[in-house]
């Protein structure tokens, strides 16, 4: 499997990005081990902002970076390029992995161009820094779906979006408190 480059230095920066209600802001509070960032329900977005937290993984400084859905078709471009000038800003000094945080159960039409609205947004290489984040891992596990069961019969887009970003997928299920989930992304995230 090919990794986003070795990160030697002492700190990383995760940016959850994905369209609305996907679950960005739980996994981030899955990765903090607390709730930090608001995640409920809704029919309306409910991050408005970019966030951040810092956390320690296993002695490595970690800053998450919590976004709204910048992919939304119906963004206004201004709002838009605010949300990416922040995560940039916030990127600055150390290396950025981008965890595109996508449903299990769903891949909407508007996630079919996500790959070229993430390259549009954050250069042509994103995929290179990039780690597909599924989340609600229990729907699969309900239905006695092994997840790589699941990516190996996914459809032809979602597959193609797998591909470009290296095979680098991780499930979790943010309602299950488990911590070796987050163990699972880092080893994604990082070059051992
Ligand atoms: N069962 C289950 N529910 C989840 C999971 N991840 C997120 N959810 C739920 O999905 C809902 C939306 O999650 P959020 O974290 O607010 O989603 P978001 O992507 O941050 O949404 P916006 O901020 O609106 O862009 C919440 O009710 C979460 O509890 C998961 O892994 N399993
Ligand atoms: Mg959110």
């Amino acid at each position: 499997m090919e990794m986003p480059g070795k990160l030697t230095d002492t700190k990383v920066n995760l940016v959850l990005l994905g369209m609305a209600g996907t679950g960005k802001s739980a996994c981030g509070n899955t990765i903090l081990g607390k709730r930090h960032f608001l995640s409920k329900p809704s029919s309306y977005t409910v991050t408005k902002e970019c966030q951040e937290a810092y956390t320690e993984i296993d002695g490595l400084p970690v800053r998450i970076i919590d976004t709204p859905d910048i992919f939304d078709d119906e963004i206004q471009p201004f709002v838009k390029n605010r949300h990416v000038a922040r995560c940039k800003e916030l990127c600055q000094q150390e290396p950025c992995v981008y965890l595109l945080v996508l449903h299990v159960s769903r891949f909407t039409d508007g996630e079919r161009n996500i790959l070229k609205k993430l390259r549009d947004a954050f250069g042509y290489k994103v995929h290179e820094q990039t780690v597909i984040l599924f989340t609600r891992g229990k729907d699969l596990w309900q239905e006695d779906m092994i997840f790589e069961e699941f990516l190996h019969s996914c459809q032809p887009d979602l597959k193609q979006l797998i591909e470009a970003c290296g095979n680098r997928c991780v499930v979790f299920e943010n309602r299950d408190k488990g911590t070796n989930q987050v163990k699972e992304l880092m080893k994604t995230v990082m070059l051992k």
